[in-house]
């Protein structure tokens, strides 16, 4: 199953959006607010080359856009982990 990692911050209307579909789906995503979490903004910015959330982590690779993150999760939700 593949290792799911959110950077986002909760005043992220786009990143909101995300975290309601990871909430529907009932899926297992590690949370990095890069609005409290130094280290996570530094390996966004040092990966990316930008600071844009929601920034999903799909086994260590970046996906930017919440639209095409959303309709990602929805398409493999079947094989993703569940939160138990
Ligand atoms: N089109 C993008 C918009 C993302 C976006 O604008 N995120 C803002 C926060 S609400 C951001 O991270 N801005 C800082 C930046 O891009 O450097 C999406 O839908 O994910």
């Amino acid at each position: 199953m593949p290792k799911l990692e959110l950077y986002k911050f909760d005043a992220c209307p786009f990143c909101v959006r995300v975290m309601s579909t990871i909430n529907d789906l009932n899926l297992k995503v590690k949370m990095r607010d890069i609005q409290y979490d130094n280290e996570s903004l530094n390996k966004l910015v040092k990966d990316t080359g930008r600071r844009t959330v929601p920034c999903l982590y799909i086994d260590g690779n970046p996906m930017f856009e919440s639209s095409d993150i959303i309709a990602w999760l929805e398409d493999n939700s079947d094989k993703l982990e569940k939160n138990s």
